[in-house]
């Protein structure tokens, strides 16, 4: 299969293929106050179905979802770390990240038992371009969440007012309150170094037709 690596097509095939999970593009929760525990990670093993309230752990989880994604349409946001920022459209209370930017997505959780604050300071291995914190919009992007979690589209699993993301470069300091059930958040970065591109289903067709036909010459060629 070795030598069939010479298209450039083909060769971004046996890329993706030849390596499994991207590299955690999530790098560190430092600065942590109020949790119980702070885990780069999901709370169980893939795949699960995310329950409001189902946890109870009062630990905060970030973990990575789809990485190097290039938007297929704008991105609906709530709260951005630089609204004159080429890459972002509208305006406050509206703002998105335009179709076109390429971006890695990551998911925070953090589920306390009763009421409680958690602070602490998450960092990445690129810049954060925006949270998603309100429901509806949460649940609209899903589509970049990681494989084999369901999201559960629960309500109040957004962030409220009074939680707090001040934007740092790589890193975002972070202080919440939640009663019940907890918070879920998505966060969105930039090009992460660290991370595998995922291709795009309409790039997975074309690196299949790609394939299908090389194989069809090759063995055209060796019969
Ligand atoms: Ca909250
Ligand atoms: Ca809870």
């Amino acid at each position: 299969m070795k030598k069939n690596c010479f298209l450039g097509m083909v060769t971004a095939l046996c890329l993706v293929g030849g390596t499994n999970a991207a590299f955690a593009t999530a790098v560190s929760i430092t600065n942590g106050t109020g949790g119980a525990g702070y885990t780069i990670g999901t709370p169980a093993a893939v795949p699960f179905e995310l329950i409001p309230n189902g946890y109870n752990d009062n630990i905060l989880y970030v973990w990575d979802e789809v990485q190097n994604f290039t938007l297929q349409q704008d991105l609906f946001v709530d709260r951005v770390a630089d609204p004159a920022a080429s890459y972002v459209g509208g305006t406050s209370g509206n703002y998105f990240i335009k179709a076109g930017t390429v971006v890695s997505s990551h998911y925070v959780q953090w589920d306390p038992a009763g009421t409680a604050r958690v602070q602490a300071t998450l960092n990445f291995d690129s810049d954060i371009f925006a949270f998603i914190t309100g429901d509806s919009r949460l649940n609209n992007s899903d589509y970049l969440g990681l494989p084999g979690i369901d999201y559960g589209n629960f309500s109040l699993r957004g962030l409220e007012s009074g939680d707090t993301t001040a934007f740092n470069g790589g890193s975002v300091d972070i202080s919440w309150s939640a009663s019940t059930p907890g918070d879920w958040t998505r966060l969105i970065t930039a090009v992460s170094p660290g991370a595998d591109p995922v291709p795009e289903p309409a790039t997975m067709s074309l690196l299949g037709m790609g394939l299908a036909g090389l194989i069809y010459r090759t063995r055209k060629r060796s019969a």
